[in-house]
Formats: structure tokens, sequence, C-alpha cells
């Protein structure tokens, strides 16, 4: 392996549960039920495919295209205001200290994220630059499970699929990963169900497994 292709939520940082709170808000105020079993099911995907998951609670007239992007907007908004928040204390010092170990090592080091916020996220966190590419959300037609988003990063890297590999906290990601011809490395979610090629207790594992 010579490069490591990174998700970013869950996985570098956690805006996971701002999400999660965004998602949340949103669906309240329309009377939908959603809970944290449901919101488990958005991880890594897009946010219009997010928002069908959720719509799948709504029992009224459907929703116009106009209306669900309304929607869609309006949960970012609400996400976006919680990362003004955020800073580079929000990147754990273990996994900072991992990343810079790595790149040390050798490793060519990635971004492969569905989030069209990734550029405003690595900037919150300090990370600005620091990645050798970046594959998000603003480059990709078809969000994970589609293994798009890291085919990107891998060209962008110059580097075949079965050099790189792929480091996820959701089940989407890991099947990403699997159908794009990676090795995937699962941390949080994807972890505790066992669909990693390696299921990590924490990101720092990462340590033994790319020597
Ligand atoms: P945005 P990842 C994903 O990021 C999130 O896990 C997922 O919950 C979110 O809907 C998706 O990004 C799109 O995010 O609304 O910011 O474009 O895990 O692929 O880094
Ligand atoms: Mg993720």
């Amino acid at each position: 392996m010579k490069a490591i292709i990174f998700d970013l939520d869950g996985v570098i940082c956690f805006t996971d549960e701002y999400h999660y709170l965004a998602w949340k808000q949103l669906a309240d105020r329309l009377g939908i039920e959603f809970d944290r079993t449901i919101n488990n099911r958005l991880r890594g995907v897009s946010r219009m495919a997010s928002l069908e998951i959720i719509l799948e609670k709504w029992h009224g007239e459907p929703f116009s295209q106009e209306q669900k992007e309304a929607f869609a907007a309006e949960k970012n908004d609400i996400y976006r205001e919680s990362l003004k928040n955020m800073s580079p204390a929000d990147l754990a010092p273990e996994t900072k200290a991992a990343l810079i170990e790595l790149r040390n090592r050798g490793y060519k080091l990635a971004i492969g994220s569905s989030s069209k916020n990734t550029p405003f996220i690595l900037g919150q966190i300090g990370l600005s630059g620091f990645f050798d590419a970046v594959s998000d959300g603003n480059n990709i037609t078809r969000s994970k499970p589609d293994p798009e988003v890291f085919l990107k990063a891998a060209e962008f890297l110059g580097m075949e699929p079965a050099e790189c590999l792929v480091v996820e906290d959701a089940v989407s990601g890991a099947e990403a990963g699997h159908a794009g011809g990676f090795k995937v490395a699962c941390v949080g979610d994807a972890a505790q169900a066992g669909v990693g090629d390696w299921n990590m207790g924490s990101f720092t594992e990462l340590l033994d497994i790319c020597k």
C-alpha cells in the first residue's frame, strides 16, 4: 500500500453529531419521526439521498423537488452554523499525530468524503492544504456506496485502487471502497458492523496496519 484515503465525517473529525442535530431540527419542524437508528443510515450518504431516507417516514402528500431542495438547504444552513464553532481543537491530537507519522512513513494521504462542506471543514480544523488530494461531494455525481469518490481520490493521487487503503466509519463507505477494488479499514459504526478488512477500535490502530 502506498496511499491512504480517509473519509472525513466520522473518521478525521466528528461532524456526524452536527449532521444528526441539524436533520433532527428539520424533521421535528416537519413532524417526521427521526432518531439515531435512522441517522446511522445517513452516514456517508449524500445530502439529498439523506433527505429521501428521512422522508420515508413522511405519510402526507409527496413533496415537490423544489420543496425537497429547500429542506436540504434549510438543514445545510443549520449544519453550517454548527461548523462555524469548530476549530483546530476539534482535530484529536492523536489523529493529527497519526496522520503526520503516516506521512513520515512515506504514504500519500487523501480525503474521500461525500460532503460538499469538505473544504470548509478542513479549514476549520486546520487541515487546509495538508492532504495530497481531496475528493469530495463537489467532484462526484454518485454518492457512497458508489465508489466514485474513492476512485477519483486515487486518480488525483495517480495511484491504482490496489495501492490505496480506504478508512471509513460508514457501512455505505466500506461498501464503496470494496466496490472500487480498495482494501478498507473501518472505525466506529462500520467497525462495529464488522464490514472492514480491518475493524479498528481506534484511529491510531492504523499505525499497526500501515507499517
Ligand atoms: P454535506 P463523509 C458525509 O460525509 C456524511 O457522513 C453524511 O452524513 C452527509 O450527508 C454527507 O457527507 C454529505 O454532506 O451535506 O455536507 O454535503 O462521511 O463522506 O465524510
Ligand atoms: Mg463518514
